[in-house]
């Protein structure tokens, strides 16, 4: 028997994964691995809530799973799929559509945030889609989801399904516990420190890729956005210098380095040392990475042997569940 602890987590391939999507989510996971039982999944079928362009889409999906697994998922400790290859996810998402509120559902800050960006394409999926990702995680039963703090909405509402589900079948699910990691929890872009860095924002030149090569990213933190006080010092005030604040998270993430440590370091140096030393730092932990996604990616037939295996394994989870589901909302079994 398994008696190892569940944990799932997913990114949509809505665009090229950035140092947020690593520094956030994807750095935690490998550590994961060892200790829990890890599902982690490119989320394709969240993308389409904004439209993508197919090639693009196809091409994101492949290399997120090149990345999760240069980044250190080994395929054989943990189950790596996509998401639209287990077609529970869609099944029960549309069952829990009927379990969420549309209430709660217009509370969710990124329906907000994506149809006040995308006002010509406000559909129903970009309304719908908390029913789906809390298929998504109860599909598994997992006991903890690590998220964003912009994740956290999601996981309480999660939790309102289940109970208002549980309330009327039984304990069918289990209530899952967000987890947030205190550093790194949130990267912000490095021309504008007051968004996120995000992987579908192609015009703002405030990102870095998992794929830049080390040139493109030097130049992205020399003209990073630091702050116009005077005073010119490396310190961690992130109300007052918000730019600081996000180049120290970076470089505290990535070297491992304490703000006490960073702000001893570039002691009276200025930015103009600090800012190279944080590119190169990200330069260092990113070239790997890079390079092994590239090699993976020459590689077709093992990329599809991983996604196959692992949609194979997911499906055979998630049917147990679904079963159950049918079962007890009172459908017919085939
Ligand atoms: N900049 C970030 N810093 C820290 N964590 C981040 N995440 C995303 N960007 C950062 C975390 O990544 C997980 C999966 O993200 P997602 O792709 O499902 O959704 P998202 O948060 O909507 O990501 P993007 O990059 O902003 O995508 P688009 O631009 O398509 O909307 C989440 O846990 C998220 O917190």
């Amino acid at each position: 028997m398994n008696e190892k602890k569940t944990m799932l987590s997913g990114i949509k391939p809505s665009g090229d994964l950035t140092l947020g999507s690593y520094l956030g989510p994807l750095h935690h996971w490998p550590k994961m691995i060892e200790e829990y039982d890890c599902y982690f999944f490119m989320a394709d079928l969240h993308a389409i809530t904004v439209r993508q362009d197919p090639a693009a889409l196809r091409r994101r999906t492949l290399e997120q799973l090149a990345q999760y697994i240069a980044c250190g998922l080994d395929p054989d400790k943990c189950t790596l799929f996509i998401q639209s290859h287990v077609r529970q996810h869609a099944e029960l998402g549309w069952v829990l559509n009927c379990y969420a509120m549309f209430g709660e559902l217009s509370r969710m800050t990124q329906f907000k945030d994506k149809s006040a960006k995308n006002a010509d394409n406000i559909n129903g999926g970009l309304f719908t889609y908390p029913s789906l990702m809390a298929a998504d995680i109860l599909l598994y039963q997992p006991d903890f989801v690590p998220v964003g703090e912009d994740q956290k909405q999601h996981v309480e509402l999660t939790r309102n399904i289940v109970q208002r589900f549980n309330g009327v079948y039984g304990d069918v699910f289990k209530v899952p516990e967000p987890y947030i990691p205190k550093v790194g929890a949130r990267i912000m872009s490095l021309t504008n420190p007051a968004a996120k860095m995000s992987k579908s924002e192609t015009e703002d030149t405030g990102r870095v890729t998992l794929m830049d090569d080390p040139g493109a990213i030097m130049k992205q933190f020399k003209r990073a956005i630091t702050d116009s006080d005077t005073e010119r010092c490396v310190r961690y005030d992130p109300d007052n210098k918000p730019g600081v604040a996000n180049l120290m998270t970076i470089y505290s993430t990535v070297t491992g380095k304490t703000y006490a440590e960073i702000e001893q370091e570039f002691d009276g140096q200025g930015y103009g040392k600090f800012k190279p030393a944080v590119g190169e730092a990200v330069v260092e932990i990113l070239r790997p990475i890079r390079e092994e996604t590239q090699r993976l990616l020459s590689d077709k037939s093992y990329l599809e042997g991983v996604y196959r295996a692992g949609a194979d394994k997911a499906s055979h989870a998630a049917e147990k569940t679904l079963r159950k589901v049918y079962k007890k909302i009172g459908f017919v079994a085939r």
